[in-house]
């Protein structure tokens, strides 16, 4: 008997609010096991038999397993999505939505964990300037992607939209957004956020990861004066 998917996941992380926004785009339940990188859930002998580069999401789907959010998004999509539109069958379309995910995986997600893992993980008490300019400088692609349509493929919600967004409304909390300069950027972000399952599947997490990493910042600063 076949049973819900499995993610192992923590909200705070970007990629694995990629895929609860794409379960919950297409009306999948899954089974949610949280992690804890701090205490190193993903290093433990079992975790890595399911993956090697010690990641997480990672999806396992009655023995189907499957890391890299966007890979399990795609995955997601192609197998339970209730059409197309989600990520495309059609060849050139299905690309250009890899495209968007291929920066998402080169360009933000890492930019953000540039910003804030120092911080989490490596006592660092300041998120420094040139990172805060280096992220800003990735808007500039989406603002371009978003220049004919609401959506970064087009006139349809895709999964590229909510990979993305997973890392810039993470991002943006450190280094914002600005308006004047990138308005469309802005307009696709509250578009977003406009989504029925969005707060709870990915603002609410990215919420706690900032709240997180400030107090982080505060308690690093303190641990280095002392
Ligand atoms: N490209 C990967 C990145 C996943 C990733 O780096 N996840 C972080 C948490 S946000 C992680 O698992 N870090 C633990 C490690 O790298 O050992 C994806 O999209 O799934």
């Amino acid at each position: 008997m076949s049973t819900k998917p499995v993610l192992y996941y923590t909200p705070r992380s970007p990629p694995c609010r990629a895929v609860l926004l794409t379960a919950a785009a297409v009306g999948l339940e899954l089974d949610l096991r949280p992690m804890n990188l701090k205490a190193g859930d993903h290093l433990t002998p079992e975790f890595l038999k399911l993956n090697p580069q010690h990641t997480i999401p990672v999806l396992d789907d009655n023995g189907i397993v499957i890391s890299d959010s966007h890979v399990i998004c795609s995955y997601l999509a192609d197998k339970y999505g209730p059409n197309e539109t989600l990520y495309p069958k059609e060849k050139v379309k299905r690309m250009e939505v890899d495209a968007r995910l291929y920066f998402d995986c080169g360009h933000l997600f890492p930019r953000v964990r540039f910003m804030v893992e120092p911080v989490i993980y490596f006592g660092c008490d300041n998120i420094s300037e040139d990172k805060i300019v280096y992220m800003q400088k990735a808007y500039d692609g989406l603002e371009k992607c978003l220049a004919n349509s609401p959506y970064l493929c087009g006139e349809h919600l895709t999964i590229a939209d909510l990979c993305c967004v997973a890392s810039v409304s993470t991002a943006m909390i450190f280094a914002a957004i600005d308006a004047e300069k990138f308005p469309k950027l802005s307009a696709w972000v509250e578009r977003m956020a406009t989504l029925p399952y969005y707060q709870k599947n990915n603002q609410d997490g990215a919420d706690i990861l900032g709240k997180f990493v400030k107090e982080k910042l505060i308690e690093n600063k303190a641990a280095k004066a002392e």
